[in-house]
């Protein structure tokens, strides 16, 4: 299906070079670059030459960004993180730049439909969820701000895998998203840096006091650039992925010798780094590899970093006012070893000034309170792998320790929880300390996460070092989750406001005034029912399912997870489905729940939950005594592209998380941007928008944080919980016995113990305000204009949700550099 493309057209710029122009110019790129002429090319072909085109445009730009930050030596910002979820970019760069229109007339001229090429760019899917698309968003907000940053991360070549449902459970497949190539890249043959692995540890000759460290293994980081545009077009700023290369790629003794397959073992090698992306965003990933990946981009990061500086400012006692290196989660947590030892072994700094110089240059965002996703590595690892990385991090954690006994307020114990290295049962190095310790910065990304953040896993740190956990809110850009996924919406701002809010989404506020007005709301409802029946449109495309667009759309999309809680909405699908055939006289409102997500291949509950959905589904979807009331939708291959088209078709929003465990969410922000109303538990920034969208526009429900670790806390019994709520006995029971696995009666009788028994989750504890929750969401959508105005509400008084807003502030407080607007 083409989803229309249509931009929020800008004045014609400087980088607009008219219809003609781009005609001919891609006419003669795909003669001149790819050797066919538009008799013989291929969508592909056309979409390539498009993008070169454009790209030609960009170069200009980018260099002249690249140069200013040298003229005016301003800091650099560098953002290490080991996802980017990218998605599309081609409407990214077109829309940023001001060239869709343009590019659309000249294509039409050549025949060709932007919108039928521009789907065939594979999405860039190179992370797991919230935490890379975040990294997308920010990277493009710091190229529309003005910081000068450079985004550091690996070029998976199979990135996040494709879903498929085979009988309703999930298979993976692998994505081969560079098959095409990717004509965004650049190949930088000339920055390559060499990367070390294992090996040992030995005294620089003559002098006792430095440390040499000489690898056994060692890899070539080579680095792919991928201009990054901001909002309308000014700076251009750099994503830089490092693929692994051998460093002799095939030996040719050993060849010669016969040894074919030995001859290119250290091809394979080096190629695994950079293979896949790991598809857990929560479970220990534990295995080597994910180590020699972290430290792999870490230290080829750092070299280019360093090397930039000193071609710059000749020493790197600087660095830290020169340079803002950002640890996206512990992800790169290495880092903060591999600068003391390149500033110490390398640059003959001391321990205690590379240790100063380290702290000011680094900063960490911390995203998650999971206990399972905070990574430890152990000891006898890192030893093996890093055996230079793990005598610094012993130097640096009597450092650490020596300031805190010096404290004399630390207990023995709160001293073992500060300590780098977790001595409870197999030694393990905690690189949440370690990125803590080595940083000046420490952020949430809510302000309830940070809170959080201060009283459990970092509590005795922050009392060390009280001043750097500090809160910074994620946000969406504006760009890619309003103008371009909803020009619907665009439109009819832009024709009631004015385009104002194109540049600061804030003045959407001014469509606070029309929040009652008929007219408006009309226009306004309008513009969701054609985005509705788009959605419509590719779920009868892809699973030949018809849905009604005048029912409720109601929507959960994200990864699949215990704590984000599919199974409390499954479960009241089920509830609501044994209501409608009980009590048939009743109204009901139709509804279509539409889920969409992935699993970790190895995380078996949420596997079955997505079989459970797609069981359920299979039941209600067949029932004639539902009449259409009730539909389930599980779309396969969620993935960026498809929030796209999701998001603006959504009215309402699951956001359903037990509360404490999300640490934002940034699903939510993109939602009500699009004029969804929420429901949702006091978790994450949910909090939040509830403040900035009004209490009575977002429908609370369910247990707080604090009452959450409360019932914990007392001994909760979701046995007794269950026996008070018929309606929830009675859906547990129908899913455990069978009803909708007639094939294997058990098959969820696990799942369902799980909730009777320990219920970790709060899933019965939350059953029945949830269903409150939900027939106050069908009394208001009874009232359309009461519906109305509430979701216009929500799309005016998102703007703070901005990662613009977001951008600055870590600007501001964290990195210590200017930005433009705001
Ligand atoms: C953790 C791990 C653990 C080891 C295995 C591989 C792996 C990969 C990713 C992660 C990160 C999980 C953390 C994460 O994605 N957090 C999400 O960050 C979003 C952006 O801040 C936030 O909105 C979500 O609430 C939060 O769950």
């Amino acid at each position: 299906m083409n989803v229309a493309i249509a931009s929020a057209a800008l004045q014609p710029s400087r980088l607009t070079p008219g219809t003609d122009v781009l005609a001919n110019e891609i006419l003669s790129c795909l003669r001149y670059r790819f050797g066919k002429d538009a008799t013989v090319a291929k969508p592909h072909d056309w979409l390539a030459a498009a993008i070169r085109v454009v790209r030609d445009r960009v170069i200009d730009r980018w260099i002249e960004s690249t140069k200013e930050a040298y003229d005016d030596s301003r800091k650099r910002v560098y953002y290490l993180s080991l996802e980017f979820l990218i998605g599309r970019l081609t409407r990214d760069a077109f829309s940023n730049l001001g060239m869709m229109e343009e590019m659309r007339a000249a294509l039409h001229k050549l025949g060709v439909d932007l919108d039928v090429i521009a789907a065939l760019e594979p999405d860039a899917a190179l992370g797991n969820g919230g935490l890379g698309r975040l990294a997308a968003c920010f990277m493009e907000s710091m190229a529309t701000v003005d910081v000068p940053a450079h985004g550091y991360g690996i070029r998976y070549e199979n990135g996040m895998f494709r879903q498929e449902f085979s009988e309703g459970w999930q298979v993976e497949l692998p994505e081969t998203w560079l098959d095409y190539g990717n004509p965004w890249e650049f190949e930088r043959r000339e920055r390559s840096f060499e990367v070390g692995f294992g090996g040992l540890v030995e005294f620089a000759e003559g002098d006792d006091e430095k440390h040499v460290w000489k690898p056994i293994e060692r890899v070539l980081a080579v680095a792919y650039d991928t201009p990054v545009v901001g909002w309308r077009g000014e700076r251009v700023n750099t994503l830089r992925l490092w693929s692994a290369m051998p460093i002799d790629p095939i030996r040719l003794d050993a060849f010669n010798a016969g040894d074919h397959i030995g001859a290119l073992r250290d091809f394979t090698k080096a190629d695994t780094l950079s293979r896949v992306l790991y598809p857990a965003d929560a479970t220990p990933a534990g295995q080597e590899l994910r180590l020699r990946q972290e430290y792999f981009f870490s230290a080829a990061s750092l070299q280019d970093i360093v090397q930039r500086h000193l071609s710059q400012y000749g020493d790197l006692s600087t660095l830290g006012q020169k340079a803002a290196i950002h640890l996206n989660d512990t992800h790169p947590a290495i880092a903060v070893a591999e600068l003391m030892r390149l500033l110490m072994d390398v640059h003959g700094f001391a321990l205690e000034k590379a240790w100063d110089i380290t702290r000011e240059t680094f900063a960490y965002t911390n995203h998650t309170l999971l206990p399972e996703a905070l990574e430890s590595w152990p000891v006898h690892l890192l030893d093996r792998l890093l055996p230079r990385h793990m005598q610094i991090v012993y130097s640096v954690n009597s450092l650490l320790l020596k300031e805190a006994r010096d404290k004399d307020t630390f207990s023995d114990d709160s001293i073992k929880r500060i300590s780098l290295i977790d001595e409870t049962g197999e030694r393990r190095v905690r690189m949440g300390n370690l990125a803590f310790a080595g940083s000046h910065s420490i952020n949430g990304v809510s302000a309830l996460h940070t809170d959080l953040m201060k009283e459990t896993v970092f509590a005795d740190l922050h009392r060390l070092y009280p001043d750097r956990i500090n809160n910074k809110t994620n946000g969406i850009t504006p760009r890619r989750w309003l103008l371009q996924s909803n020009p619907g919406l665009t439109q009819l701002a832009r024709e009631t406001i004015g385009d104002g809010f194109l540049d600061d989404v804030t003045l959407l506020r001014d469509l606070e005034d029309y929040a009652k007005d008929g007219g408006f709301q009309e226009k306004f409802t309008g513009v969701k029912r054609r985005n509705k029946e788009r959605l419509a449109a590719l779920v009868v495309e892809r699973l030949g399912v018809k849905v009604d667009p005048s029912a409720m759309f109601d929507i959960q999309i994200k990864r699949i997870h215990e704590y984000k809680r599919q199974l409390l909405n499954i479960i009241e699908a089920v509830a609501v489905y044994d209501q409608i055939r009980s009590h048939p006289e009743k109204e009901w409102v139709p509804r279509v729940k539409f889920f969409g997500g992935k699993a970790a291949p190895s995380y078996v509950n949420a596997k079955l939950i997505i079989k459970l959905a797609n069981d359920v589904a299979r039941v209600i979807n067949r029932d004639p005594t539902v009449r259409g009331l009730l539909k389930i939708v599980f779309l396969p291959n969620y993935n960026v592209s498809l929030a796209e088209v999701m998001v603006p078709a959504a009215d309402l929003s699951e956001q359903i998380s037990t509360a404490g465990m999300e640490a934002s969410g940034t699903g939510n922000m993109k939602f009500a941007l699009n004029g969804a109303l929420t429901i949702g538990t006091l978790d994450g920034a949910n909090v939040e928008m509830q403040e900035h969208v009004g209490a009575d526009n977002i429908v609370i429900f369910g247990l707080t944080a604090e009452e959450v670790a409360e019932r914990r806390r007392e001994g909760y019994s979701p046995r007794d919980v269950i026996a008070q709520s018929p309606e929830l006995s009675q859906a547990l029971s129908s899913i455990s016995s069978g009803v909708f696995s007639p094939d294997d009666p058990d098959r969820y009788r696990g799942l369902m113990d799980g909730i009777y028994n320990t219920d970790w989750f709060m899933v019965a504890a939350d059953f029945d305000a949830y269903t409150d929750a939900q027939r106050k969401v069908d009394a208001i959508w009874r009232d359309p204009q009461l519906w109305a105005e509430k979701s216009i509400l929500n799309t005016a008084r998102m703007g703070w949700f901005s990662s613009d807003r977001t951008i600055r502030e870590y600007a501001r407080d964290i990195w210590n550099t200017p930005t433009v607007g705001g």
